[in-house]
């Protein structure tokens, strides 16, 4: 069944899958990002916890010892007509998910496919596993190259370099940080307050149909902050991308009120001579939050790969000759009460 939203939707909506996805969504609803509704989705009922009023959607799909984001993909067919309720109104959708676990890596490229095939204008944001968390790697390559084909534009926040200082910090609290520096980069980027915006415009004109976009972040104080802060956000996207390939960027320095147009002009130099074999178009915003620490906010797209493509062996190997199947058949019965068909 083709399913159609009405020609005059309008409305800009954030979904997010999973754990990463339901506690992610959590920070950006705090923050004024233009999204009209927020709708938190997820396996586990705890990840719903996250949600305060906006809409949850539990997909109960039992305790089953064999779960796997086609498994997931499989059961979430029960949930189809839900999901299309949710997604009717919508002309813009971010969907919000970490990659290498189950329910993120099965949801993103299902409801990703479904948003981009209904006419919804689709971003996908991922989060992408730590080095060392090598069990999630391949689920998290075979997930990101799905959700790229089915999305205008992918923006990348990879756990290991939108984190700082590992240090001694619990789990918990880690995750917490890295959920809030992503949170703001991406709200400084697109919200109006500021005193020189960048824009949801601006946004999507740098990410669309630009293969994978890298979102870093980098922080100084030292007498050249600015410059220094956008050095660091560049060594980021060098750990996850091939630097020449970029074709476009958004350099956002959220830092005190000292900071001149010579500062930015030099960042913005820095930032050319970086990425891009000199023909990067960039686009500066700033605004203030009176602290002393200079924060670069940085969105390079134009990447044909990532580090990422690696974690999926098989697709190097096998180029377009797919064998991982899109979803499994989710079917609840017993095995003894199915009958063969002659
Ligand atoms: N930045 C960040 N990453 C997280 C957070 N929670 C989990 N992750 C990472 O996201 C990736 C996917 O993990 P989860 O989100 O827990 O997986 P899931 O989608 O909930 O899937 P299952 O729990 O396996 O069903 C892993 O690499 C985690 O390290 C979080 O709060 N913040
Ligand atoms: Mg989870």
């Amino acid at each position: 069944m083709q399913f159609l939203p009405p020609p005059n939707a309008d409305k800009v909506l954030a979904l997010g899958f999973g754990t990463a996805g339901c506690r992610i969504l959590s920070h950006l609803e705090r923050t004024n990002l233009g999204i009209d509704n927020h709708v938190y989705m997820s396996c586990e009922k705890k990840d719903l916890d996250y949600a305060s009023i906006s809409k949850k959607v539990f997909m109960d799909i039992g305790f089953t010892g064999n779960r796997t984001p086609s498994h997931v993909r499989g059961m979430a067919q029960r949930y189809m007509r839900e999901i299309r309720e949710i997604l009717c109104d919508a002309k813009l959708v971010f969907l919000i998910s970490g990659l290498g676990g189950c329910t993120g890596s099965g949801l993103a490229p299902l409801i990703s496919k479904m948003a981009k095939e209904e006419g919804i204008f689709t971003i996908s944001v991922v989060i992408t596993p730590f080095g060392f968390e090598k069990s999630k790697h391949f689920r998290a390559g075979v997930a990101l190259r799905k959700v790229k084909e089915n999305s205008d534009a992918v923006i990348i926040a990879d756990n290991d370099t939108i984190s700082s200082d590992k240090s001694q910090m619990a789990i918990p609290e880690f995750y917490s940080i890295i959920n809030k520096r992503i949170s703001i980069a991406l709200s400084g980027i697109v919200e109006s307050s500021g005193e020189l915006n960048v824009g949801m415009n601006r946004l999507l004109d740098t990410i669309t149909n630009r293969g994978y976009s890298v979102l870093s972040i980098g922080t100084s104080s030292s007498i050249n902050k600015a410059e220094e802060a956008t050095v660091k956000a560049v060594e980021s996207v060098y750990s996850v991308a091939e630097p020449d390939d970029a074709n476009s960027a958004i350099l956002h320095l959220i830092g005190d009120k000292k900071v001149t147009a010579n500062e930015l002009e030099t960042s913005t130099s820095r930032l050319n001579t970086m990425l891009g074999k000199g023909s990067l178009e960039v686009y500066q915003g700033f605004n203030t939050n009176g602290g002393d620490t200079m924060t670069a906010v940085l969105l390079t797209s134009g990447f044909k790969s990532t580090k990422f493509d690696n974690y999926d062996p098989l697709e190097k190997i096998l180029s377009n000759n797919q064998m991982d199947s899109d979803m499994d058949c989710g079917i609840n019965t017993e095995l003894s009460s199915l009958v063969q068909i002659e």
